[in-house]
């Protein structure tokens, strides 16, 4: 049997990954380092179709139709290459090779420009969705050529999910490194919404006094409104769940130490270079690392501050109320931030990507998908040069309408101690962009004093020095 595309890599997500292609009429080229995972593949879930298991690189690639297809699923970073390395010399001008790892973008545009030069299609593809995502229905990013995607795009449309309105959650988004770039923003957006969604956990908890087993009750109420999204659904599920060996909340019982695998940071360093204020995203990464310092938290303990105390039944109900209009606002904010750092890589590297369409894919298979996402699609459509979806009219009379909640929030986090970083940035950062004058005025005097770095000026055009040490008067510089 010849195989229309190949996995190499079956760990959970290469495995399901395959899995789905089989089960949607493609015959599978499955191999692995480890045989033994290959052969376990084929004995447990040979009969979902038609797989074709290969011992050796060689044997893998001759399984496979042409122009070769193969997805390599393996651990992003050294071992992509490693596995490139002995895969390129096997295949012929045409053939594409798919990255579904979790790459770095600069590795892909180098792995993407080295392949070219040997006429083969580099793909660097962005899959969200996790171990099930794989299984049933992953998000799908695919960088790399126009030309690739017309072989590779029907085959992923098949196994892509599908949206409420029936679209294929993919589409060929960029070049080259395009495909895990906008991956990568997807995770950063997903770290923002995780950390607003432990805020307002914190303080319908220390604020408002509830219990877990409520709180899950009013994240699924919040659930069937705008905030309509897996996120939100998997919060009650957790937040309802027993630990059964102590009969207590499981969210008690779990080290309140969050680990990280690196895309949330590889967004802010990226916003960093890129100078774009991602304040949202770089906060939800600073609240992990803050977490696990484990040392630092405790010799911190004794510190003065206020003891949060429980409201009254009604009070609380109301400020469950506002904590929703802050969470809802604060959203806004982060993917806004999101989508304006996927428009400066965009430009920086020329990709000109479609900011509707990923708003598009991401409505169903990832992590992030919600129903809001439509929303988000809806305001590109309507206006591709949106310079912001904080300028988007429905969203601004949102944020307008929830502001004086979502302040009152952060009044009451603020004087009972309880941190909401990433509420915070989001308010600040919506604070500062509507700011008449910023104090970037005073920034901009403070290093012409120290270091004569010049100015411009309001009311005329030119560079200015002010001579600091001498008598004070200005100079064009
Ligand atoms: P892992 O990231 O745990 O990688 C395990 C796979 O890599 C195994 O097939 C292993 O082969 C292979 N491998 C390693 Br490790 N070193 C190798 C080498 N030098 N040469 C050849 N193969 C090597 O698997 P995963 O969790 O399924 O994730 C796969 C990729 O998908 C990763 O890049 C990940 O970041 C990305 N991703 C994961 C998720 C998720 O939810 N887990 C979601 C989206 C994307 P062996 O069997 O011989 O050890």
């Amino acid at each position: 049997t010849t195989a229309q595309i190949g996995v190499s890599g079956l760990a959970v997500m290469g495995r399901n990954l395959a899995r789905n292609f089989a089960r949607n009429g493609y015959a599978v080229a499955l191999h692995n380092r480890t045989p033994a995972r290959t052969r376990e593949l084929v004995a447990e879930f040979g009969q979902e179709g038609t797989f074709v298991p290969a011992e050796s690189a060689e044997d893998f690639v001759a399984a496979l139709e042409r122009p070769r297809r193969l997805v390599i699923m393996v651990k992003a970073g050294d071992p992509t290459d490693a596995v490139i390395r002995e895969f390129a010399p096997l295949l012929d001008t045409g053939d594409v090779i798919i990255d579904g790892g979790n790459a770095h973008l600069a590795d892909t545009r180098r792995r993407e420009q080295e392949l070219r030069a040997q006429g083969i299609h580099f793909v660097g593809t962005g899959i969200s969705g996790g171990e099930e995502g794989a299984l049933h229905g992953p998000s799908i990013m695919p960088g790399g050529s126009a030309e690739s995607y017309a072989s590779l795009g029907p085959m992923l449309e098949k196994i892509a999910a599908k949206a409420a309105d029936g679209a294929p959650c993919v589409t060929h988004v960029g070049a080259d490194g395009a495909g895990h770039f906008v991956k990568m923003v997807h995770n950063g957006i997903e770290y923002a919404d995780m950390q607003l969604i432990g805020e307002a956990y914190q303080l319908l908890r220390d604020v408002a006094g509830y219990p877990p087993k409520e709180i899950a009750g009013i994240f699924r109420a919040w659930n069937t409104g705008r905030l309509d999204s897996y996120l939100i659904e998997i919060t009650a599920e957790v937040l309802s769940h027993v630990d059964a060996a102590t009969g207590r909340p499981f969210v008690d019982v779990v080290a309140d130490r969050a680990e990280q695998k690196g895309t949330g940071r590889w967004t802010v360093q990226l916003a960093l270079e890129l100078g774009v204020p991602v304040s949202g995203i770089a906060e939800a990464v600073f609240a992990r690392s803050l977490s696990g310092h484990t040392a630092l938290r405790e010799a911190s303990r004794g510190l003065a501050g206020p003891t949060p105390r429980a409201l009254g039944d009604a009070e609380a109900a109301r400020f469950a109320d506002r904590v929703e209009q802050a969470l809802y606002a604060s959203k806004i904010v982060s993917y806004a931030q999101g989508f304006h750092e996927l428009a400066a890589g965009s430009a920086e590297y020329d990709w000109r990507l479609d900011l509707g369409a990923i708003a598009a894919i991401w409505r169903g298979g990832c992590i992030i998908r919600a129903a809001f996402l439509d929303r988000i699609r809806a305001a590109y459509d309507n206006r591709p040069d949106l310079p912001s979806l904080l300028s988007d009219d429905e969203f601004a009379e949102e944020i307008a309408e929830a502001q004086d909640d979502w302040r009152a929030v952060l009044v009451g986090a603020t004087e009972q101690g309880v941190p909401a970083p990433g509420f915070a940035a989001a308010l600040a950062h919506y604070d500062a962009l509507r700011a008449e004058r910023l104090p970037a005025a005073l920034t901009q005097g403070q290093r012409d004093f120290f270091g004569a770095h010049t100015y411009r000026r309001t009311d005329r055009e030119g560079t200015f020095h002010t001579l600091w040490g001498g008598d004070r008067s200005e100079v064009e510089a």
